[in-house]
């Protein structure tokens, strides 16, 4: 079997994260988190651009259990490129408690689809992240969204802040359930009312398909933990659009050259941006539920 080293300058998450001040809701839902590897039996794939250390399916939920969430929704990430099978072991081994997200070419078949979708996927994933995949085509796109429409699932977007405007036409022509990742990105040193988070509020705004992950405010901030300068954009769409956003931990933390968050930290994170228990509870239980869990999840 393949063996792998991580990148030298590779920061693993920590694994003792401490108990979370504040106790999640029953039914909470892990709306982002990862699985890599581990890599001597699900190999990284060879165009990836990091070799990240191994994050078992098992850590995972050791660290579901440890902070109180009760499912995960597990994130095709760039390092497997379209090999999704560590993704879908991880879902088939939670006996319902997680659902996926896959990365596919448009050449996937119906089989390989609908036995992701028996496993528990739920939508596919383009990432347009220039660090982490080289571009494609919209044409490459629009090839998925037909294979993906007959089983309703719902198309994950990952982008910088900086490249919406280019693409706000392509997303906002996807009649798909759109969600995207970490707010779109925004540059947290631009003001939460100023022209470029507006931008992705009207994208919101104008697309009631549209949802995002409030989520990865130790990818966005520039002031550090604990991040201050993330809450207020996180606030502005809990705010705005209640119903229509998730969070979760982006565990084991990917790319970060930083600092490692605390995971228990995090989830206390979660209070500062939904204030209210109504807000958490729709942004934790009822959202991640209605769009991963629902008889048809990913259609609307
Ligand atoms: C994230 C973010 C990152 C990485 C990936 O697929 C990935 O490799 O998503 C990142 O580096 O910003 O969502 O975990």
């Amino acid at each position: 079997m393949a063996s792998f080293t991580m990148d030298p300058d590779w920061l693993c998450f920590t694994e003792h994260p401490t108990k979370p001040a504040h106790v999640l809701p029953a039914g909470a839902v892990d709306a982002h988190c990862h699985v890599f590897g581990p890599g001597d039996q699900f190999p990284f794939a060879p165009e990836r651009k990091y070799t990240p250390c191994d994050a078992s399916k098992d850590q995972l939920f050791a660290l579901r259990d440890f902070l109180g969430f009760d499912k995960n929704v597990v994130v095709q990430a760039t390092c497997h490129g379209n090999d999704n099978r560590a993704m879908v072991d991880a879902l088939r081994a939670a006996g319902g408690r997680a659902r996926g997200v896959a990365s596919v070419r448009p050449d996937v078949t119906d089989d390989e689809l609908a036995e992701m979708d028996e496993a528990g996927v739920r939508g596919v994933r383009f990432n347009y992240v220039r660090r982490l995949v080289d571009p494609k085509p919209d044409a490459y796109y629009h090839g998925i969204v037909e294979r993906i429409a007959p089983l309703g699932w719902q198309v994950v977007i990952y982008f910088e802040a900086a490249d919406l405007a280019e693409r706000f036409d392509f997303f906002a022509g996807l009649d798909t359930t759109v969600v995207v990742d970490h707010m779109g990105r925004p540059d947290v040193r631009q003001p939460v009312d100023g022209p470029q988070f507006d931008l992705f509020v009207k994208l919101m705004d104008e697309r009631p398909n549209v949802w995002a992950k409030v989520t990865c405010p130790e990818r966005l901030t520039v002031a550090g933990p604990p991040y201050d300068d993330v809450v207020p954009f996180a606030r502005r769409l809990v705010d705005t659009f209640p119903d229509r956003v998730v969070w979760g931990t982006d565990w084991p933390h990917p790319n970060l050259n930083s600092h490692m968050p605390d995971d228990g930290a995090l989830v206390d994170y979660v209070w500062r941006i939904a204030p209210t228990d109504e807000a958490r509870h729709k942004l934790l239980v009822d959202n991640p539920t209605r769009l991963y869990w629902a008889e048809n999840a990913g259609a609307r």
